[in-house]
C-alpha cells in the first residue's frame, strides 16, 4: 500500500523531473550580454531568433531587458527610457484594485516623535525639533500573496510609514529587510512574476517555493545577499511588532546650508526581535490565518502600543568611498560596526483604523514624497520606484485626487492651481486657477524660495548607456557575511528552509543551480543542502568576482537581539474542570505582573469549574487554540480531566507541537500522563513543574529566553547532518 501511494505520488503526467530541459547554467551567458553589463557575473538568456526576440508592447525590439538607461554606469535614470517606463507602467497596472505586491497589509495610526536633533544635517522639521510629535500612519505586508492569502507566509514584510509632516508628507516605504533582491528597477516585473503564482495554474499562493521563483533567483546571482535574508527566519516573524524595518535604499539630508549627508533609515522594535519556527508558522496559516492582523489589533486595543526607535546611519561621500561596495547597490547594507545606528526618535502605533478600507486599503505610499531637507541618493532601484509608485496609485485609487483621501491627504496646508479630475474633493475657489497671474492677494498661492523644496544640486555627467556599474559587481560577500553573522541554529533554518524550498522545486537542475551559488557564500552550507535534497555537490557558480571574507556582525542575527522580558508574549493555559485555582490565581498573576498575555485552553468553550468552584471562561475550545498561537504553554488539568485529556489527539498535539516548537512548557503532576499519552517520555529544562504558587514566578521568569533551542537538535532529523562554517 505505501509503495503503491508512493509511485501514484511521484509520477507527474508528462514531467518527470530529472528529465526537463536543461536551462544554460550560470557560466552560458552570452558574451555579448555580458559585455555590455560590465561584469560577468549576470545570468540571463537572450536570442538571435527574431521570432522569440523580446518586445515593447508597440513591437519594438529589445535589446537589453536588464538594465535601464542612465546617464554614466551610476547616474540617474533618464525619463527618456521608453522601455524601461512603458514595462513598469504595463506592470503597475496588471491588477485593479489589489495592489500588484504587497497586497496583503494591515495598518494602524501613530505618533512619531523626535528624541535628538539632526538640525545640523536637515531642514526637515520632523527630524529637526526634539518632542514635537508627528501623526503617522504604518502599513505591514507580506509582498508575495493576494490580498486574502494568510499572514505567516514565508516572504518579506513591508514596512511602510506616512509621516504627516508641517512641511507635507514624508513617507518611508521599506522592508523588514535591509537589501533587496536586485539592482535595477527594470528587473522587478520579472521577479515579481517570478514569485508570485504561476500564470497557467494560479499556484501557489503566497510562496516563494516553486520552480519560476528558483528559476528566476538561481538565474540572477544578484538576488542571493536578499535570498539568505529570505530563507532565514526574519521571513517569518513572530509579530509585526517583533520586526525591524529599514528605508534600504540612501537617502540624502540637506541642511540649510546646503550640505548634504547620506542617510540610511533603521527602524528598531522595543520589543525586540522574535520569529516562529517554520513547521509553526505552516500550522498558525491553518489555525489563524490572520495571526499577524489579530496580534497588532489586539496589543493596541489593550493598550500595549508597539514602538520602533528610528534609527539613522549617517556618512559622507568619503565614508561612502571607503567601503568596499556601492552604497547605491540596494543588494548591500552598510554593517553598524562601519556605520553606526543613531537613535533619533519613537515610533508609538496607538489607534486602529476605524475602517480597513478608507485607510489600510487606500493609503498611497510614494517613495517620491520627501519634504525639504530630504533627498534622493543615485541608487537606481529607488529612482525606478520613484516613477512607479505614483503611477500605481493612478490604477489603483482611480485618478490622480487620491491625495484628497483623509490618510493620504497632508495634514498643513495645500495650496496650487491643480484642478478638477476623477472625484476630486478640494477644490479652489476664485478667479485665478493659474500662476503667474496679476490678481494681488486675490490672485491664489505663489512659490517660495526660501522655505519652498530644491534638490540637492548633484553635479552628473557621463555618457547614456545600459550598463551595471562595476561597482555593483560583487554579489556574494555580504551573503556570506550574513551567514557567518547567524548563531547556529539560525544557520540551521536557513538550510531547512532552503531544503524545503528546494525540494517543492520540480526541475532537477534548478534546485543544482540555486546550490550552485551557496557554494560561494559557505560551502557548509551548499554541502548541507545538496545532502538534504539528496543531491551531488554541484559545481560553484561562475562569479564576476572573488567572495570576500567580511567580518561577522552580531546586528544581524535575530536571536543575538531578542527581547529580555515575557512582556507582550503569549502564554496559552490548557485546563479542566477540577484544576487548581490557586495555581491559576498565581499564573495569571505572575504573567500579568511581567505585562504578558495568556488565554484559558479548555474541552469546551463554556470553560472550567475550578476546585474551588470558581468558573473560568475559555478563550478557546483546545481544537481551535493549538499550542502554535502561543509562546508558552502551561498545561494543568485535574487527575480526572487528563484522564479525559490523554484519549483526545488535539490534546496531545497541543503539548507534542509546544515541545517540537522548543517552548517552555509549566506543568502540574497530573499533566505527566498527557505528556506520557504522547508519547513525549524525556523531560528537558524547558518542562518546569508548577507544584506551589510561588513557581509560577519562577516559571514566567524562565520564559523571558522564548525557546529551549537545544531541544530542537533532538527533534529534528535535518539536524542530524548539520554542518555549517561555525
Ligand atoms: Fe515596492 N511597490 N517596488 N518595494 N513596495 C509597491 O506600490 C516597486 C521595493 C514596498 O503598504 C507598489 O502602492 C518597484 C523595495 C512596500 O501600501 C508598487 C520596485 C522596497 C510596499 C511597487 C519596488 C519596497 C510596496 C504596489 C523596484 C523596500 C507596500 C502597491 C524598483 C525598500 C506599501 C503600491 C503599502 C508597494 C513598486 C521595490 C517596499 C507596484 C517598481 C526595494 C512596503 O508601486
Amino acid at each position: 500500500m505505501a509503495n503503491k501511494i508512493k509511485s501514484r505520488a511521484g509520477a507527474t503526467k508528462g514531467e518527470t523531473p530529472d528529465k526537463a530541459p536543461a536551462l544554460p547554467a550560470a557560466s552560458d551567458t552570452p558574451t555579448h550580454y555580458a559585455e555590455s553589463r560590465g561584469h560577468g557575473g549576470e545570468t540571463h538568456q537572450s536570442t538571435d531568433d527574431t521570432a522569440q526576440t523580446l518586445t515593447t508592447q508597440q513591437g519594438v525590439p529589445v535589446a537589453d531587458n536588464q538594465n535601464s538607461l542612465r546617464v554614466g554606469e551610476r547616474g540617474p535614470t533618464l525619463l527618456e527610457d521608453f522601455i524601461l517606463r512603458e514595462k513598469i507602467f504595463h506592470f503597475d497596472h496588471e491588477r485593479i484594485p489589489e495592489r500588484v505586491v504587497h497586497a496583503r497589509g494591515y495598518g494602524a495610526h501613530g505618533v512619531f516623535e523626535l528624541t535628538d536633533s539632526l538640525a545640523d544635517y536637515t531642514q526637515a522639521d520632523v527630524l529637526s525639533t526634539v518632542g514635537q510629535q508627528t501623526e503617522v500612519f504604518v502599513r505591514f505586508s507580506t509582498v508575495a500573496g493576494n490580498k486574502g492569502s494568510m499572514d505567516l507566509a514565508r516572504d518579506v514584510r513591508g514596512f511602510a510609514v506616512k509621516f504627516y509632516t508641517t512641511q507635507g508628507n514624508w513617507d518611508i516605504v521599506g522592508n523588514n529587510i535591509p537589501v533587496f533582491f536586485i539592482q535595477d528597477a527594470i528587473k522587478f516585473p520579472d521577479l515579481v512574476h517570478a514569485v508570485k503564482q504561476e500564470p497557467d495554474r494560479a499556484f501557489p499562493q503566497a510562496q516563494s517555493a516553486h520552480d519560476n521563483y528558483w528559476d528566476f533567483a538561481s538565474l540572477s546571482p544578484e538576488a542571493w545577499h536578499m535570498v539568505m535574508w529570505q530563507m532565514s527566519d526574519r521571513t517569518i516573524p513572530r509579530s509585526f511588532r517583533t520586526m525591524e524595518g529599514f528605508g534600504v535604499h540612501s537617502f540624502r539630508l540637506v541642511n540649510a546650508e546646503g550640505k548634504s549627508t547620506f542617510v540610511k533609515f533603521h527602524w528598531k522594535p522595543r520589543q525586540g526581535l522574535q520569529s516562529v519556527l517554520w513547521n509553526e508558522a505552516v500550522k498558525i496559516n491553518g489555525a489563524d490565518p490572520d495571526f499577524h492582523r489579530r496580534e497588532l489589533w489586539t496589543a493596541i486595543e489593550g493598550g500595549d502600543f508597539p514602538q520602533w526607535d528610528l534609527g539613522v546611519q549617517l556618512f559622507d561621500q568619503e565614508t561612502a568611498d571607503s567601503l568596499p561596495f556601492d552604497h547605491l547597490d540596494a543588494t548591500k547594507l552598510i554593517p553598524e560596526e562601519q556605520v553606526p545606528v543613531r537613535i533619533v526618535g519613537t515610533l508609538t502605533l496607538n489607534r486602529n483604523v476605524d475602517n480597513f478600507f478608507a485607510n489600510t486599503e487606500q493609503v498611497a505610499f510614494c517613495t517620491q514624497n520627501v519634504v525639504p531637507g530630504i533627498d534622493f541618493s543615485d541608487d537606481p532601484l529607488l529612482h525606478g520606484r520613484n516613477f512607479s509608485y505614483l503611477d500605481t496609485q493612478l490604477k489603483r485609487l482611480g485618478g490622480p485626487n487620491f491625495t484628497h483621501i483623509p490618510v493620504n491627504a497632508p495634514r498643513c496646508p495645500v495650496m496650487n492651481f491643480q484642478q478638477d479630475g476623477h472625484m476630486a474633493m478640494r477644490n479652489p475657489k476664485g478667479r485665478a486657477n493659474y500662476e503667474p497671474n496679476s490678481w494681488g492677494p486675490d490672485g491664489g498661492p505663489r512659490e517660495n524660495p526660501t522655505i519652498g523644496y530644491r534638490s540637492f544640486p548633484a553635479e552628473v555627467q557621463g555618457i547614456k548607456q545600459r550598463i551595471r556599474a562595476e561597482t555593483f559587481a560583487d554579489h556574494y560577500s555580504q551573503a556570506r557575511q550574513f551567514f557567518i553573522s547567524q548563531q547556529p541554529i539560525e544557520q540551521k533554518h536557513i538550510g531547512d528552509a532552503l531544503v524545503f524550498e528546494l525540494s517543492k522545486v520540480e526541475r532537477v537542475d534548478i534546485r543544482a543551480r540555486a546550490v550552485s551559488h551557496l557554494r560561494l557564500i559557505d560551502e557548509g552550507l551548499a554541502a548541507t543542502v545538496a545532502d538534504g535534497l539528496g543531491l551531488d555537490l554541484p559545481e560553484p557558480a561562475q562569479a564576476a568576482k572573488p567572495t570576500l571574507d567580511l567580518p561577522p556582525s552580531a546586528k544581524l542575527s535575530i536571536l543575538s537581539n531578542g527581547p529580555k522580558d515575557f512582556k507582550g508574549r503569549k502564554m496559552g493555559i490548557l485546563l479542566t474542570d477540577g484544576s487548581s485555582a490557586d495555581l491559576f490565581a498565581a499564573l495569571t498573576k505572575a504573567l500579568e505582573a511581567e505585562g504578558a498575555l495568556w488565554e484559558v485552553v479548555a474541552p469546551k468553550i463554556r470553560g472550567v469549574t475550578l476546585d474551588d468552584g470558581t468558573q473560568v471562561a475559555a478563550k478557546q475550545k483546545i481544537d481551535g487554540g493549538p499550542s502554535v498561537l502561543y509562546d508558552a504553554v502551561a498545561v494543568l488539568p485535574s487527575e480526572t480531566g487528563v484522564a479525559m485529556l490523554t484519549r483526545d489527539a488535539t490534546a496531545k498535539d497541543f503539548v507534542t507541537d509546544a515541545f517540537a516548537h522548543c517552548k517552555f512548557i509549566g506543568h502540574n503532576d497530573a499533566a505527566n500522563a498527557l505528556f506520557n499519552a504522547a508519547g513525549m517520555m524525556e523531560r528537558d529544562e524547558g518542562f518546569v513543574a508548577l507544584a506551589k504558587a510561588k513557581d509560577a514566578k519562577t516559571f514566567v521568569s524562565q520564559c523571558r529566553a522564548l525557546r529551549i533551542w537545544s531541544r530542537e537538535l533532538d527533534v529534528d532529523l535535518d539536524a542530524a547532518s548539520l554542518q555549517t562554517s561555525q
